[in-house]
């Protein structure tokens, strides 16, 4: 089902506020920090080696284009909720290898997953390789490629495109788009 205000696209278009970051891949780390019980480095083998779900989850752009039905599958938020402890933190700043960021409300990251493959393959670089975050029900602007940092914190703090005006939550269904 599309959310309104969206028609549906056969493809992704690749939207990046810089150029593709180098990524080398045995230096890589995905820190989670902040309010956390437990703080946590994880390379790339550790997160390939964990359990892995898989869930469909639509893009939906803010700019009005949705592509339905892609696959992603990677390590479930909840269990890095679980190993990390975040209490009772309210909203995640996740961070990315170009320098972008964004923030997403706790109760909506818990149901995402951090992506290794996408629709059955190693996400491609341009999509985010070599963890993206995906997030359901938020527009695609929340959906972190390239992700290495996941910061709980209680404080709402603006990401890049919330700096610039688009929404704290941004709920495809609550058409949140800017603030
Ligand atoms: N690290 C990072 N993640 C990002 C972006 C970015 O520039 N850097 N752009 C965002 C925006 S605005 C969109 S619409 C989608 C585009 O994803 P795609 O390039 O895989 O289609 O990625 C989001 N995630
Ligand atoms: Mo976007």
């Amino acid at each position: 089902m599309l959310p309104p205000g969206q028609i549906e696209v056969e493809r992704l278009r690749v939207l990046n506020i810089s150029s593709v970051p180098d990524i080398e891949i045995d230096d890589y780390v995905l820190r989670v920090t902040g309010k956390v019980a437990n703080e946590l480095e994880l390379s790339y083998e550790d997160l390939t080696s964990m359990d892995h779900v898989e869930i469909e989850i639509p893009a939906h752009c803010v700019e009005g284009w949705s592509v339905l039905g892609i696959k992603w599958e990677g390590v479930s938020a909840e269990k890095i909720m679980l190993m990390s402890d975040p209490g009772n933190s309210e909203f995640v700043l996740l961070k990315s290898l170009d320098g972008y960021s964004t923030s997403v409300p706790v109760e909506y990251f818990r149901r995402g997953i951090l992506a290794l493959k996408m629709d059955g393959k190693t996400i491609p670089v341009e999509h985010g390789f070599p963890v993206r975050a995906v997030i359901p029900d938020l527009y695609f602007w929340k959906s972190a490629k390239w992700l290495c940092e996941i910061e709980f914190t209680d404080k709402y703090q603006d990401g890049f495109w919330e700096e610039k005006g688009y929404h704290e939550t941004g709920d495809v269904w609550l058409e949140q788009r800017r603030k």
